[in-house]
């Protein structure tokens, strides 16, 4: 199957981690192809980052039309544009969030989410909220480490996220860990080596839940929300981007 795995920023350096991520796990018959929008925020820590992401999930959506995708990974923790690709593509698309929530209920009672900013909590809570996993969670937990220093991890930067994570377990009494932010998706295996609990890094789970839902011939409901944009004109710099 073709995979099509999109990075919402703009760092090349995290399409890359998230690609050897995505790749980790993928069965040998998935063929990934890793994008990242064209224009936007190098990292996405705040609503307003947020906003231009979100567009640029739609632009790389549409750009891969022609490459015919089987299905679609979003890999940033708030999840951006992931209804709109929905509409967009037709086929399964799978939010790094989203994914991490579901499986972090079928393994532990009770899960933390750690984070980057602690302004970024807030992103977490209210997806939480509204995929109804709040009931599910102990806590949001910030790290205050910003995203662009998860391109090229530093063993301080491992350390302060194990450390918070341990706080979080406790302070929450929760026995797993959701990593929240996809360019931490390469410490997955060694915070669980380091913590002993289940840690659940959301590009492999949605890598995977990609791939089960591509294997069970299930596609996007094209009736109602999900159903495709209606045709209309694009003006500005989005043009070549309407329906
Ligand atoms: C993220 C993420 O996954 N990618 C990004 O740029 N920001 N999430 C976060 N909580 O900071």
């Amino acid at each position: 199957m073709k995979l099509l795995l999109i990075n919402p920023n703009t760092s090349t350096a995290m399409t890359q981690s998230i690609a050897r991520a995505a790749q980790g796990v993928a069965s040998p018959a998935t063929e990934v192809m890793a994008v990242q929008p064209s224009f936007g925020p190098a990292s996405i820590e705040c609503q307003y980052d947020e906003a231009f992401a979100a567009a640029g999930v739609a632009e790389q959506v549409r750009l891969a039309q022609g490459w015919r995708p089987d299905a679609v990974v979003v890999a940033c923790f708030g999840d951006p544009g992931l209804d709109a690709a929905r509409e967009a593509s037709g086929v399964p698309v799978i939010g790094v969030a989203e994914a991490a929530f579901h499986a972090a209920t079928l393994i532990a009672t009770r899960f933390s989410v750690v984070t980057t900013l602690t302004r970024t909590c807030i992103t977490a809570e209210r997806l939480l909220q509204r995929y109804g996993f709040e009931r599910h969670c102990g806590g949001v937990h910030g790290t205050d480490i910003p995203v662009l220093d998860l391109e090229h991890v530093s063993d301080e930067t491992v350390s302060r996220i194990e450390q918070a994570a341990r706080e979080a377990l406790s302070r929450d009494g929760s026995s797993a860990i959701v990593l929240g932010c996809a360019g931490m998706a390469s410490l997955c295996t060694t915070l669980s080596a380091r913590l002993q609990v289940p840690v659940i890094d959301g590009v492999s789970v949605a890598v995977k839940l990609a791939e089960s839902l591509v294997a069970l011939g299930l596609r996007t409901s094209p009736l109602g929300d999900y159903a495709p944009p209606p045709p209309k004109v694009y003006a500005g710099w989005a043009s070549t981007l309407g329906w």
